[in-house]
C-alpha cells in the first residue's frame, strides 16, 4: 500500500474507534468509558502489547467547558480592579527605582499572577474573625508589589507606603520587599521569599492545622492554606520534597497555585520540556488532584472543532521555549509556526485575523477558568490539590518586557512603555501626568472601590492581616525543675537523657502538657525518647491500622489520632516546618504551642539553616535542641557527624538564644526561664540547646544569688579554688561535657603544677558576645555618660590570672568574647574535620582534654612570666603530649 492509502486507512479506523467511544459517553456516560478503556487495556497487554507508562493527560484543560460554573462576580467591575492593582504594584517599583536606581523590586511576577490573585481576593481568600479561622495564604514572595496595591485600594495602605516600597529603614511607612512578619508584623504572616520554603512550610502548616484539630486544640474548620509559587521554584528540592506526605495524610486542606509562566529569572523554566506536564505527572504520580488550566476562554470554540485530535495533539508536541516565543511573537509567526504545520490546523484557525491569534487568552490570565479550578480545587475531599496555571511573564509590558528573558529583572519603564500600558489596562491617568507614573486610586465610593470592599466584608475581612490574640500561659513553677536542681546524687546521666526525662515531666503537666509538641526526625531512639511514643502517642490522622510488631511490649510503637508527638521519619527540613507550625500557632491560630524539636545537630544548622533563619522571621517559639552534640563527645561517628559548628552557625540568628549547658539543673533553669519569656512574657525569641550524650554525675546548683541569672546570661562561677592567694592563678572556662575535661585541669593544674585556677561554665557564649556588643555599642553612642560594662567583664575584671577557655566547638566561640577580658584569652577548640575514634582520643586529637587545657595555662603563665619556659617544656614531655601531632585544623 502507498503511504498515503495506509495513512487514510488509519484515519478511517481511527475515527470508527472514536465514534464508538462517542456513543458509549452518550449512552453510557464517563463511568462506562473509564471500564471500557481499563478493560481495552487489560486486554492489550494480554495480547502482548506494551502500553508505555504515562502519568500525564493530554495538554489541555483539566475541567471542559461544560463543566465550568457560574462565574459569581461582576466580570467588568474586578477586571478594572485587577487593572488598578497591576498599575499600582508597577508605578510602585518603577518609582522606587526612579528615586534610587538598582534599589529593585518585580514587575513581572505580578503582572503574570495577576489574576491568579484577584479572583483569589474577590472569591477565595477568607479572613480571620473570632469565632472562625482564616485561610493561611502563602503568597510568592516576588509578587508583593501587588500584595500592598491590593491593599492600598483597599485602604489598607496609603499613598505614602507605596511610595516608601523598600525604604524601610529611611521611612517609618517603608514596605518590606518581600513577606516578612519580622519587618511587618500586624501584616505578612508567612515568609516565602527563599524559594522552595513556602511550599514546605505549607505542607507541614495544612498538616498541623489537622494535628491540631484532631488533638481537641482548636475547633475544626474548612480553612485552607494556599501556596503560590513559581514554576522555576518547582527546581528547589524543598518544593516537591514532600509532597507524597500531603497526599499520603490526605491533606485536602491544602492547595498548591503553581504560576507556569515558563520563565524563570535567566530564561525557561524547561525551554526544552514543558513544565506543566512535567509538574503534572510528578504531582499525579504523587496522588493529587490536578488541575490544569492551561488555554483561556478564547481557545474553547477553536477546540470545540477540533474532533480528531488533531489539535491537542500539536498542542502536546511543542516544547515551552517555543511557546515563550509565540507569546512573545505576532499573531502571524504563531499562525504560520503553529497552525501552519498541518492545512486542517489552519483550517481551525481562519476565521481569526492575526491580531486576534496574538490576544488569544492563556488560561491564567482568564478569571472564568482561574474561578473554575478554585472552586474545584476548594471542594475537593480527600486529597490536595496542585493548580497548574499557565501565564505570560510580564503579561502586559508589552514590547517592553512581555515572555521576554530579560523581564523578571525588568525594573524601569519609560514614558512610551507607561503609555501603551495605560491604554492597555485603562488606566484613568493624563498625558500629562502619566511619565510621574502616579499611584491612582478611585474615590471610595466609586464602584471599583465599593466592590473591593464588599467582596472581603462577605469574605469576612483583609488579608494578609497578622494578628496575635494569645492570652499568656504560666511557665512551670520551681516544683516542675526541683529535682533537676538537685542533681543526681552521683548517678550518671547525659544531658540529653536529663532532657528527655524534663520533657517528659513538662508532657504530664495539667496546665502546659497538652500544649507541648515533640518533634522528631526518625531520632526518638537515640535520644532515649522511646518511652514517649507510649506515654503519649504518635501523632497520625488515621490513628494506627496496623498490629505494632512490639504490641506486647511495654514501650510499643503506638500511633494514635490524638498521638501527640510528630514523628516525621527522616526530615530535618520537615521536621522544622513543624516546628515553623507549631511555634507560631500563637498567631495562627491563638493557640500556645509549645514545640520541642530534637534532632542531630549536626544535620540542624547546616543543613536548614534557612528554613531556621525563616523561623526566626516567623517570630516563631520552642525549643530547638541540637542532640548528641559535640566534635569530641559524640564518639565513633566521624567527619559528618561530630557538631563543632552548630554554635557558631547560631550566632546570625538575632532573635535565638543559644546555650551549650554542661548539667541538669542548667538546662531546668534554661527551659524554665524559655517558657517564662515566649509563653509568659510573650517575647518573640526562639531556644537552641545543644544536647550531650556522655554520662556523668551532676552536681547539686550551687548556692549563690548569680548562679541562675549567670546560667541565663552566658556564664558563672562553678567552683572557686579554696587557695585564693597562690602566686600562680588562672581562670578556666568550660562548656557542655568538656567543662569536665575543664576539672579535671583544674585538679591538675593544682596538684601538679601549684597553680590555683577558679572555674566557670560558660553555658552562652552568644548570650555573652551579644551582651558585651550591646554595651559597646551603647558606650559609642553616649560617650559622655558612664560607661556600661559588659556581663562578662563585670563577672572577671577583677580575677586574678590567666585566662583558658575550652568547649566543644570551634575557637571562634570563645574568641568571640576574648575582647572583654581583662588579658588575654587561650581559646581551646574543636577546628577540623571530625574522626571516627573514642572520646578520649578524640579530646586529644583536637587538643581540648585536661592535658591540653593544663598546658595552654601554664604556656599562657609563662608569657606572663609566671613560670618559666622549660616548666612549660617539662610539662608536655610529662603530660605525654606530642608537640609534632598533626594540626587537627588542617588534617
Ligand atoms: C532559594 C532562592 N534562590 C534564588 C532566588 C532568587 N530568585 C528570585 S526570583 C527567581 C526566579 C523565579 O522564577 P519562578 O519561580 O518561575 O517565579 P516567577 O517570577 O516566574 O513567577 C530567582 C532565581 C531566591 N529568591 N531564592
Ligand atoms: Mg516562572
Amino acid at each position: 500500500m502507498a503511504s498515503s492509502e495506509a495513512r487514510e486507512a488509519n484515519d478511517v479506523e481511527i475515527k470508527e474507534w472514536l465514534e464508538s467511544l462517542d456513543y458509549v459517553i452518550k449512552q453510557g456516560g464517563p463511568e462506562r468509558v473509564q471500564t471500557l478503556l481499563e478493560r481495552l487495556q487489560i486486554h492489550a497487554r494480554q495480547a502482548g502489547v506494551e502500553i508505555p507508562f504515562t502519568a500525564n493527560t493530554p495538554y489541555i484543560n483539566t475541567i471542559p467547558p461544560d463543566r465550568q460554573p457560574v462565574y459569581p462576580g461582576s466580570r467588568d467591575l474586578e477586571r478594572r480592579i485587577k487593572s488598578l492593582v497591576r498599575w499600582n504594584a508597577l508605578a510602585m517599583v518603577v518609582r522606587a527605582n526612579r528615586e534610587e536606581s538598582g534599589i529593585g523590586g518585580h514587575i513581572s511576577t505580578y503582572a503574570s499572577a495577576a489574576t491568579l490573585y484577584e479572583v483569589g481576593y474577590n472569591h477565595f481568600f477568607r479572613g480571620k474573625g473570632d469565632d472562625h479561622d482564616g485561610d493561611i495564604i502563602y503568597f510568592q514572595g516576588h509578587a508583593s508589589p501587588g500584595v500592598y496595591s491590593r491593599a492600598f485600594l483597599e485602604g489598607r495602605l496609603t499613598k505614602e507606603h507605596l511610595s516608601c516600597f523598600r525604604r524601610e529603614i529611611r521611612s517609618e511607612n517603608g514596605l518590606s520587599s518581600y513577606p516578612h512578619p519580622w519587618l511587618m508584623s500586624d501584616f505578612w504572616e508567612y515568609p516565602t521569599v527563599s524559594m522552595g520554603l513556602g511550599p514546605l512550610m505549607a505542607i507541614y502548616q495544612a498538616r498541623f492545622n489537622r494535628y491540631l484539630e484532631d488533638r481537641g486544640l482548636k475547633k475544626h474548620s474548612d480553612s485552607k492554606v494556599w501556596a503560590f509559587l513559581g514554576d522555576g521554584e518547582t527546581d528547589e528540592p524543598e518544593t516537591l520534597g514532600a509532597i507524597t506526605l500531603a497526599s499520603r495524610e490526605k491533606i485536602d486542606n491544602l492547595i498548591f497555585v503553581i504560576n507556569c509562566n515558563l520563565q524563570r529569572l535567566d530564561g525557561p523554566v524547561r525551554g526544552n520540556g514543558n513544565i506543566v506536564q512535567e509538574l503534572e505527572a510528578i504531582f499525579r504520580g504523587a496522588g493529587w488532584n490536578v488541575i490544569k488550566v492551561i488555554w483561556g476562554s478564547d481557545w474553547d470554540p477553536v477546540l470545540a472543532q477540533d474532533h480528531e485530535g488533531l489539535l491537542v495533539k500539536r498542542m502536546g508536541e511543542i516544547v515551552d521555549g517555543q511557546w515563550q516565543k509565540f507569546s512573545a511573537e505576532s499573531g502571524a509567526y504563531f499562525r504560520e509556526h503553529f497552525f501552519g504545520v498541518d492545512p486542517r490546523l489552519l483550517d481551525m484557525a481562519k476565521h481569526l485575523s492575526d491580531d486576534q491569534l496574538r490576544r488569544m487568552r492563556l488560561g491564567g490570565h482568564d478569571p472564568q477558568k482561574v474561578y473554575s479550578a478554585y472552586k474545584a480545587a476548594v471542594d475537593n475531599v480527600g486529597s490536595p490539590t496542585v493548580i497548574l496555571a499557565r501565564t505570560i511573564k510580564g503579561y502586559g509590558l508589552g514590547e517592553s518586557g512581555e515572555g521576554k528573558n530579560i523581564t523578571h529583572q525588568q525594573k524601569k519603564m519609560n514614558e512610551d512603555e507607561l503609555r501603551q500600558f495605560r491604554a492597555r489596562f485603562g488606566i484613568p491617568i493624563s498625558d500629562e501626568d502619566i511619565a510621574e507614573a502616579p499611584f491612582y486610586r478611585p474615590p471610595d465610593d466609586s464602584p471599583e472601590i465599593q466592590y473591593v470592599r464588599n467582596q472581603r466584608q462577605k469574605l469576612r475581612g483583609y488579608v494578609p492581616t497578622r494578628v496575635v490574640a494569645v492570652e499568656s500561659i504560666k511557665a512551670p513553677g520551681d516544683e516542675m525543675f526541683e529535682e533537676f536542681l538537685a542533681g543526681t546524687d552521683g548517678r550518671e546521666a547525659s544531658t540529653t537523657m536529663v532532657f528527655v526525662r524534663i520533657l517528659a515531666k513538662l508532657l504530664r503537666d495539667e496546665q502546659i502538657g497538652d500544649l507541648i509538641v515533640p518533634i522528631v526526625p526518625d531520632e526518638a531512639r537515640t535520644f532515649g525518647m522511646e518511652p514517649l511514643f507510649r506515654q503519649v502517642g504518635i501523632y497520625s490522622h488515621v490513628g494506627q491500622l496496623y498490629e505494632p510488631v512490639d504490641a506486647a511490649t511495654l514501650l510499643y510503637y503506638k500511633e494514635a489520632k490524638d498521638g501527640q508527638i510528630l514523628e516525621e521519619g527522616i526530615t530535618e527540613a520537615g521536621s522544622m516546618s513543624d516546628f515553623i507550625a507549631a511555634g507560631s500557632a500563637y498567631a495562627t491560630h491563638g493557640v500556645n504551642t509549645i514545640p520541642f524539636f530534637i534532632f542531630y545537630s549536626m544535620f540542624g544548622f547546616q543543613r536548614i539553616g534557612d528554613l531556621i533563619w525563616a523561623a526566626g522571621d516567623t517570630r516563631t517559639k520552642g525549643f530547638m535542641l541540637g542532640g548528641t552534640a559535640g566534635r569530641t563527645t559524640l564518639a565513633g561517628e566521624g567527619l559528618q557527624h561530630q557538631d563543632g559548628n552548630s554554635h557558631i552557625l547560631a550566632y546570625p540568628v538575632p532573635n535565638l538564644l543559644a546555650y551549650d549547658p554542661a548539667y541538669a539543673y542548667e538546662i531546668a533553669v534554661i527551659i524554665q526561664d524559655g517558657i517564662r519569656r515566649m509563653y509568659e512574657k510573650q517575647e518573640d525569641v526562639f531556644y537552641y540547646l545543644t544536647l550531650m550524650n556522655e554520662n556523668y554525675a551532676h552536681p547539686h546548683m550551687p548556692d549563690g544569688d548569680g548562679v541562675r541569672e549567670g546560667i541565663l546570661r552566658g556564664m558563672y562561677k562553678l567552683k572557686a579554688t579554696e587557695n585564693q592567694n597562690a602566686k600562680l592563678r588562672a581562670q578556666l572556662f568550660g562548656s557542655g561535657a568538656i567543662l569536665n575535661e575543664v576539672l579535671e585541669a583544674e585538679r591538675l593544674l593544682r596538684e601538679q603544677y601549684n597553680v590555683a585556677a577558679d572555674v566557670w561554665s560558660v553555658t552562652s557564649y552568644k548570650e555573652l558576645y551579644r551582651d558585651g556588643h550591646e554595651a559597646e555599642r551603647w558606650n559609642m553612642l553616649h560617650p559622655s555618660e558612664k560607661p556600661r560594662t559588659p556581663y562578662i567583664t563585670q563577672l572577671v575584671a577583677e580575677q586574678p590570672g590567666v585566662f583558658v577557655a575550652a568547649s566543644d566547638y570551634v575557637k571562634a566561640l570563645p574568641d568571640s568574647v576574648s575582647q572583654w577580658l581583662p588579658r588575654p584569652l587561650v581559646s581551646l577548640g574543636t577546628d577540623g574535620f571530625g574522626r571516627s575514634d573514642g572520646r578520649a582520643a578524640l579530646r586529644e586529637f583536637f587538643e581540648i582534654d585536661r592535658r591540653f587545657i593544663t598546658l595552654a595555662t601554664l604556656v599562657a603563665l609563662a608569657r606572663e612570666k609566671k613560670i618559666k619556659m622549660d616548666v612549660v617544656q617539662k610539662a608536655i614531655k610529662d603530660l605525654e603530649i606530642d608537640p609534632e601531632k598533626a594540626d587537627p585544623f588542617t588534617s
